[in-house]
């Protein structure tokens, strides 16, 4: 069945001039991108997109850095479009990515890990939300 994922390319990989190999990804896996929007996150904008981790030591670090340059945020739609997503980035942590992976290949460093994407069907409702309305989304 068909569902949404939130996803972001992350300051390292925009900086880079890795979006559009990131996009590409995405439309090859079959995935429909049907949001997508250039942001410079403010760090209480960041704080709270992440607020689950607030409680963590890389807190700071974490939302200082997703503050620190653009990113690209955007709605992705498919057959099981969250599991699909976090498949294709891949791990954490880019040393325990998979090979093939967009971590594995593009990734910094566990902090500087090029792309989000939501980790449940809860989150990516929170988290598309945070920043898209509904009109915003073109299936
Ligand atoms: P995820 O992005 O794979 O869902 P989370 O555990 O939700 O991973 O962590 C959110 C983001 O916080 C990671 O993508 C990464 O940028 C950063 N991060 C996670 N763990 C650490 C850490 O131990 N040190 C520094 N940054 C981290
Ligand atoms: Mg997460």
């Amino acid at each position: 069945m068909s569902s949404r994922t939130f996803a972001m390319i992350k300051p390292d990989a925009v900086s880079r001039g890795l979006s559009g190999k990131i996009i590409s990804r995405i439309e090859t896996s079959g995935m429909k991108v049907v949001a997508l929007r250039r942001i410079l996150m403010t760090p209480a904008q960041a704080q709270g997109f992440y607020i689950e981790h607030k409680d963590r030591p890389f807190y700071g670090s974490l939302t200082g850095y997703m503050s620190s340059g653009p990113c690209y945020i955007a709605v992705l739609e498919g057959d099981n479009a969250q599991v699909k997503w976090r498949e294709i980035m891949g791990a954490t942590n880019p040393a325990d990515a998979a090979e093939g992976t967009i971590r594995k290949e593009m990734a910094v460093d566990l902090e500087k890990n090029s792309v989000h994407g939501s980790d449940s069907a809860q989150s990516a409702a929170r988290e598309v939300s945070y920043f898209f309305a509904e009109a915003d989304i073109v299936s």
